[in-house]
Parts: structure tokens; sequence; C-alpha cells
């Protein structure tokens, strides 16, 4: 039995001695990497913060005083040592731990949205309200200096800053790197800090000098107090954080638990906002991770523990688009990539590798990578916006207004839409295809697979008056699923027998729209499938099938509410089209974590469930009932 067995709850941090705890850190170290080594998950992170974690849960009262994780994929120390060690081993399985924090599962969590830069948001308020409420609680923030690029951080910290009697204590968890390394002013900034004199430390030194003089020592030393801030100024410079009147701790090894301890007692004794500046290493203590170059192992898929290497892949969707990239990169020298923070995940370091001067990584700031491809595409460029699909959620309003009102000829490219499932509710890419319906202008295209992503990147960047958008899932794709004709834009993939059912597959969903006219085919039933490659704007040809059909079944892999279907039902309804129609799309839920393919099984998104609603369907309309009054299966 190890210690961490006996670790229950936080406050039993408390009892133990400092070689128990050098012993429980590797014992943390050791359980992160056989889990995630399996399960998958996010590694170089949490290897960065066992001891910084630790000395939070032995100087904060955890739940009462709160801790918000940023992002919270760095939390699963958090969690070992908050009674859900001996459930690690369920780490991102259906029903098991999630690999962010949790509300349902524990009192200790309390932020579990995995979009970046919103801890000090919360925590502002969480501890304007206790003050407001007279509550004796503190809220400890940890965030990574990755993070702190987003512009929301630094929104917070505008208003923390006059929040005098805040209780709180921002940790910047500062290891150099978001994915790769962190670039722009403000990691430039937090390097100076990183590397200037310690001002503090300065301070200490001389007063242990000075309080050696007897009787001159402690006069000298009150002067020189007041000095302090003259000479913080002389030696630092840089002071980033205090120079927006925040107080500044630091920097501090982040891996010395006991420093750490030390200046989190501090900080909680200011009873003020205060920053402690941690620093910190990606993947420490694992050698594989620590060498990594690439990301320090972030969030590796399955691997071998005693080497680090990883099991091979295959080809996934984003392989294919970044070499689209790289040979549109040469066919076309006004076209520019960005990327927030993620060139490995979204495939630009081909693109990267080839053009440096043009690709720009703007840090986790997707806000300003829509509106600066504003810029970039008036400044007579193509931007190619590659971000996952949950995360353009962020840039609504900068696609909406600072796009498409402008009519910029800027494409975004969306990876991971549709259901991602491991990482749950917050990382799904179920949204894009609803919020971007409402865009004047904008056209969005959801390749089936990877021959038609080339098609139709190609044919967004020559969009030039309005934005375009890319869309596609995780993972492989399928093998090539050729068209036997074409409906206006739209390519048709079965056309067979009588024009019973027109099945409308949007994107990853074109396969299963195939297996289905199969299913169909089989029962007797007629069956066109289409493609609309381009589901915005709605292809008028599509409008004439379904109204020389029976029956029109839309499947896609995004919301039910406001997506392809839902366009497509209010286009029929505008054209007069009075067709039975059957939509087929994500419910509107927030879908706990789970493979991928579970997640659509139970979604009903899947042949089998699908054609046996059209069937059913089929047969009322035989006899002469409406479709809609069949109860459809979930
Ligand atoms: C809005 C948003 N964009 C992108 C991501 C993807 N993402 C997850 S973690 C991460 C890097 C975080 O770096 P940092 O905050 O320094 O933490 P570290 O992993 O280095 O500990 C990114 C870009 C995200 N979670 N949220």
């Amino acid at each position: 039995m190890g210690i961490l067995d006996s670790i229950t709850t936080p406050r039993d941090l408390r009892d133990l001695s400092d070689a128990q705890l050098d012993e429980l850190a590797a014992e943390i170290r050791d359980l992160l990497i056989r889990t995630v080594a399996t399960n998958t998950g996010h590694l170089g992170p949490n290897l960065g913060v066992v001891e910084t974690t630790l000395a939070i849960h032995r100087v904060f009262d955890s739940p009462r005083d709160r801790v918000v994780f940023d992002t919270g994929h760095q939390a699963y120390v958090h969690k070992l040592v908050t009674g859900r060690a001996a459930a690690f081993g369920t780490l991102r399985r259906e029903g098991g731990l999630s690999g962010y924090p949790s509300q349902a599962e524990s009192d200790h969590d309390i932020v579990e949205n995995s979009h970046a830069s919103t801890a000090l948001s919360y925590a502002d308020g969480l501890a304007k309200a206790y003050t407001i409420r007279g509550e004796d609680r503190h809220v400890v923030a940890v965030i990574g200096d990755g993070a702190l690029t987003g512009g929301m951080a630094w929104e917070a910290l505008n208003n923390i800053a006059i929040a005098p009697r805040s209780r709180l204590v921002i940790v910047v968890n500062d290891n150099g790197r978001s994915y790769t390394p962190t670039i722009g002013g403000l990691a430039t900034a937090l390097t100076a800090l990183r590397t200037n004199p310690r001002y503090e430390n300065v301070l200490d030194m001389v007063k242990r000098r000075l309080n050696a003089v007897p009787g001159v020592g402690p006069a000298a030393y009150d002067a020189l107090h007041a000095m302090k801030k003259g000479l913080k100024d002389a030696l630092a410079p840089q002071g980033l954080f205090e120079d927006l009147g925040l107080k500044y701790v630091g920097p501090v090894d982040g891996h010395d638990r006991a420093a750490m301890e030390h200046v989190l007692a501090q900080a909680k004794k200011f009873n003020g906002p205060v920053i402690v500046h941690a620093i910190t290493r990606k993947g420490y203590g694992y050698d594989p991770a620590e060498r990594h170059e690439a990301d320090q192992f972030h969030a590796p898929g399955p691997f071998d523990v005693q080497t680090g290497a990883e099991k091979p892949k295959g080809r996934i969707w984003t392989d294919h688009f970044a070499e689209a990239m790289v040979e549109l990169g040469q066919r076309r020298q006004d076209v520019v990539a960005i990327t927030a923070a993620m060139v490995h995940p979204v495939g630009l370091d081909k693109f990267q590798a080839r053009f440096p001067d043009r690709t720009f990584d703007v840090g986790i700031a997707e806000q300003h990578a829509a509106t600066s491809a504003a810029g970039l595409a008036m400044g007579g460029l193509h931007p190619v916006v590659a971000v996952y699909a949950t995360f353009l959620n962020r840039a609504f309003d900068q696609v909406l207004m600072d796009v498409a009102l402008h009519r910029c000829g800027v494409t975004f490219v969306l990876d991971r839409a549709g259901v991602t499932g491991d990482d749950g509710a917050s990382h799904n890419g179920m949204w894009d295809m609803s919020v971007l319906q409402v865009v004047p202008g904008l056209r969005l295209a959801a390749p089936r697979d990877a021959t038609r992503l080339r098609e139709l990147l190609d044919e967004a960047v020559e969009v030039d008056d309005a934005p375009t958008v890319v869309r596609f899932p995780k993972g492989p794709p399928p093998d090539d699923i050729e068209a036997v004709g074409r409906a206006g834009g739209a390519d048709v993939l079965v056309r067979n027998g009588l024009k019973d059912v027109l099945v409308v597959a949007v994107g990853s969903m074109a396969q299963v729209g195939v297996e289905v006219a199969d299913r169909l085919v089989a029962q007797g039933i007629g069956v066109t499938v289409v493609d609309p490659r381009w589901v915005k704007p709605v292809d008028p040809a599509i409008v004439e099938l379904a109204r020389e059909h029976r029956l029109v079944v839309s499947i896609e892999d995004n919301g039910e509410v406001g997506g392809c279907g839902a366009v497509l039902l209010q286009t029929l309804n505008a054209a007069g089209v009075e067709t039975p129609f059957r939509l087929h799309g994500i419910p509107q839920e927030f879908l706990g974590h789970a493979k991928r393919a579970a997640i659509l099984e139970r979604i009903g998104l899947t042949s089998q469930a699908l054609a046996l609603g059209i069937v059913e369907d089929m047969t009322s309309i035989a006899e002469g009932r409406s479709p809609i009054d069949v109860e459809q299966p979930s």
C-alpha cells in the first residue's frame, strides 16, 4: 500500500513528513504515466504541477477555499488528492472520471469548462461573492503561461487589480509552453521576470547582512524597505503584474514544494489579490516527456511506458489538411496560416516549416485570430485560420462582425468537428454548423472524405469576398466515397430505384447515408443520397430533389437546433415543398465523455437506427398516415 492510498482528502496531506511528501509525488507521477499511457489524456501538464498542487492543498483548505484550474487539463493531481485515486484507472472512460474537473465527481471541483483563459474571471467573481457575503474563504486560480495569452485573462486581471478585498491567489504556472513554446510579448515579459535578479531575495540577503551589524541593522533595513519599490524597479523593470497594480511574488521554483508552500502561505496572509509566479517544467520527472520536442507529451496517444514510444496513429483528417495546405501555399503566395497555439494539433506544422513567414501562432486567442485574419484579408492576403471546431465559438462575434460584415475572404478550417467524445461536453464540436448559419454571406463546407477535403479547401480559398468554413471530424477519414452524379453543386452518392427517400447526408455522415441506403434498398425502398458539399447556402438543386421524393431525411454530426437540417427544412418550407421531413443530428445537450462511436450509437446516428426509423416512416406514408405520428427511435 502506497501513501497515495491513505489520502482521501487534502487534509491528509498535512500529516505527512517532507520525505513522505517526496515519496507521494513519485507515486503520483508513476500513476499519471501508467494511466495516461493506456487511457490517453494530458500528461505533460500534470507531471509539471505535482508539487504545486500538493503545496496548494496543504496551504489552503479545499473545498472551503476554492481551487480553480484554468482549462482544467492539469487537474489530475488535484483529483488524486481529493479522494479519486482509486477511480483513476477509469480516467476518460465512459462512466469513469472525466479528463477535466467535474462538479458531479467532487465537491472540490467547481469549474469544468475546458476552454482556456477563463479561470481568472471565475475566480474574480467567486472572490467578490465571498467578500460581499462576508465569508472567510480564499480562491486559488491556477493558470498556465499559455492560457495567460488569452484576452479574457487580461480582462480579468484588469478587474482584479481594482478589487483589493478579493482573497484571490493567482498561481501562474509558467512552463514556457502551451503545446509548443508560448510566444509573443507576454512570453518575453514572463521570461524577463523569470531571469531577472530576484529582488525579494536580494532584499532578504541585504536584510540578513544588515541585521548582522549590531545596533545599525534593523533601522537601516526599515529605511531600505521603504525604498523597496524603487529597488524593485531597478532590479525588475519589467514588473508586468505590479504595473497593473497587482502584488507579485516570485519567481518560485514550482517543483520545490516547500518553497511553494512558503510563498503560498505569504500570499494567503495578504488577504488581497496576489500573483504567485511558479516556474515549472512540462513533463517533469518523465524523461520521454521532457525530451519530447513537439509538445512534451501534452496529450499523447497510447504509448509504451518504458520507452515513451507512441503507438502509430494512422492518417487522420488533420494529416490530409496539413498536406493540402502545403500544396496550397506553394501554389498561392497570398495564402497565410493562423493557429491559436495549436500548430501541431491542427496540422499547420508542415506549412510553418515550409513558410515560416506566412504562419502566425497568435496564442490562445481565437478572437484575435479571426479579426487579425480580417486585417490580413483587407491587406490583400488570404488567411486560413485553423482551429478546433469547439474553440471557434469564442470568436463568433469576430466572424460575424469583423470578417463577414466587412466581406473579408477568410477561410476557417474547423478540425475535430462533431462528436469528439473522450474530452467530454466542452470539446464536442457540435455547435459550429448552428452558430455559423446566422452569419450572412458565410459559406460552409463539410467534406465527406479526404479527396473532398482538398477539393473544398481549394474552392474555399477562391472566395475572396466572404468568410468560408471547411469542417471535418476527429480521427481517420473513410475511404473515398465516389459520386454517381451531381445535382447543382451537390454530389449524388446513391440513386437507386424509385424516388422514395432523399437522404441528405452532411460531411462525415455521408458514409452513414450510404449504409442507410444499402439497408433501405434491401427492403425495396428507393433511395437517393446526396452530399451537399456546401451546406450553406442551401443548394437549390437539393430543394428540387426534395420536391420529387416522398420523404426527406437529413443527417448531420452537429446539434440538431439551427443546423443544416433545420435550415434545409426552413428553405423547403419557404419554397412550398411539402415532403415530410426527418431531421437527425446531435441532441442539444452537454454530452458526457465516452468514445465517439459509443456516443453516436447512443444518440441514434448509426445506419441501423436511422434505417429502422425510415422504414417505419415509409410504412406510414404508404398507409396514408403522417410519418410525424410515428415514434422515432431516440
Ligand atoms: C479557447 C481554447 N483554445 C485552445 C485550447 C486548447 N488547449 C488546451 S491546453 C492548451 C495549452 C495550454 O497551455 P498552458 O495554459 O500554458 O498550460 P500547460 O499545458 O502548459 O500546463 C491549449 C492551447 C483550449 N483549451 N481552449
